[in-house]
């Protein structure tokens, strides 16, 4: 039952992101139509049905090392992870529905700030989708620069705030160093633990 429920929670907040344009080049490219031809690390979509209010189609993951597929919540957490969709592939239903759902994925550590719309405080991203916040303005500034308010700060919906866990405070200089999250956490199959 608890099982059902994750699934229900995670295909009720695969909020869909991929872009229109981009759905429409598709419909030249291949389909690959069995799981011998995905390689582990792959960034999968269903092929796009036509119909915008549908979003099962639209909803991208990433498969995993240990064959499951994670979902990126939203554009947002996708492009902290990778530049474009350049390496998106397209996987028919039959070939989705036999990999199952692990989880969904959180932002990529070190590269920006979030916070939530209920909550005041201003959080850093460690692996595993681990929030640590950022305890006063001056700490901000020298993570991030002068203008973090205005570049790094993302408000993340939510829906998502379960997909996190809260962690150290960083409560002075020293305590965290944006490069070093970003580099010790490269890829997601690290920041998920695989
Ligand atoms: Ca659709």
């Amino acid at each position: 039952m608890k099982r059902i429920l994750i699934i229900i929670f995670i295909a009720a907040f695969a909020f869909s992101f991929f872009p229109a344009q981009a759905a429409k080049d598709e419909v030249e490219g291949q389909i690959i139509e069995s799981i011998e031809e995905l390689d582990t690390g792959s960034l999968i979509k269903l092929p796009d049905d036509q119909d915008p209010n549908t979003q099962i189609d639209s909803t991208v993951y990433y498969y995993a090392v240990d064959g499951q597929r994670y979902v990126f919540s939203n554009e947002k957490c996708f492009f902290t992870w990778y530049m474009d969709y350049s390496e998106l592939q397209i996987v028919n239903a039959a070939t989705m529905a036999e990999i199952p759902l692990g989880g969904n994925i959180t932002y990529k550590p070190g590269v920006k700030l979030i916070k939530f719309p209920s909550d005041l405080k201003v959080y850093a991203v460690a692996r595993g989708g681990t929030l640590r916040w950022v305890q006063t303005d001056q700490l901000a500034r020298l993570l991030y620069g002068n203008d973090w308010y205005i570049n790094d700060l993302e408000d993340v919906s939510e829906a998502f705030y379960q997909n996190y866990v809260i962690g150290e405070d960083i409560d002075q200089e020293g305590d965290y160093f944006p490069y070093y999250e970003r580099y010790n956490t490269n890829t997601i199959a690290t920041d998920l633990g695989l």
